[in-house]
């Protein structure tokens, strides 16, 4: 068992989402300093048709939770962040709820593959009780063989808010990750306690299907 290291003073707890197969699982193991709890179920052929990912190299699939933990020096004492991953598909949509207590804003992970998933996604986001007053950080799993588009394109096509940070991340790699991380947290912090932005969903956005070509000499 792992403990908290010395110097902590903090602990705040994030949670992580997205459709299925955008790299959550991956993201948590990449920051994690501990072994990563994780709840993989190996994927059968009762899947087929509902299941579906472009990872080729996807065989199990989260059926509750992520969990990891990782620990940032900051000026005044570390602070530990508690990330959690969630389940993507709609089934397991009634978990976030409950992952999502207590924490101080949600990454939500993208591939521009599948956007029609994170409509999907947003969607649910919004109308959670929970998720929908969190800060939330928009991070596009940025996977090999996906088109590359400018950030502010994806901004256009999701209908983000100007507000709602948006980068590109590397869900493997624990610099980037904990970099779509850090951005949360600033994101949470700028928000709280003196900026209280509550969130406007008395117009649904008009979120496109597609996005136009992408950037020269993406793959
Ligand atoms: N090439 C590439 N593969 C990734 C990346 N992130 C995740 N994967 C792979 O995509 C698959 C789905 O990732 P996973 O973390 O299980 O997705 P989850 O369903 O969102 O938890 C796995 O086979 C990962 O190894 C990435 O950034 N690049
Ligand atoms: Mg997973």
């Amino acid at each position: 068992m792992a403990y908290v290291p010395h110097g902590v003073t903090r602990t705040a707890k994030i949670l992580a989402l997205g459709a299925f197969a955008v790299g959550k699982t991956t993201l948590v193991g990449a920051v994690s300093q501990i072994r990563p709890l994780r709840t993989e179920e190996v994927m059968t052929s009762a899947g087929i048709g509902i299941d579906d990912t472009p990872a080729p190299g996807k065989t199990t699939t989260t059926v509750a939770m992520d969990f990891g933990r990782l620990t940032l020096a900051t000026g005044n004492g570390g602070v530990a962040l508690y990330v959690f991953g969630a389940p993507g598909q709609p089934r397991f949509w009634r978990l976030w709820q409950g992952l999502a207590e207590g924490a101080i804003g949600l990454l939500l992970l993208v591939d521009v593959r599948r956007l029609d998933t994170t409509f999907e996604v947003l969607d649910q986001i919004e109308s959670d009780p929970v998720c929908r007053d969190l800060p939330l950080v928009v991070a596009v799993n940025q996977f090999d063989d996906a088109p590359v588009y400018p950030l502010d394109q994806i901004r256009r096509a999701l209908a983000l808010d100007a507000p709602i940070p948006l980068l590109s991340c590397d869900a493997r790699d624990p610099a980037s990750s904990i970099a779509a991380l850090c951005a949360l947290v600033d994101h949470a912090l700028a928000r709280h306690p003196d900026h209280p932005r509550p969130p406007d969903h008395s117009h649904p956005p008009n979120r496109p299907d597609r996005l136009d070509q992408p950037l020269e000499g993406s793959r």
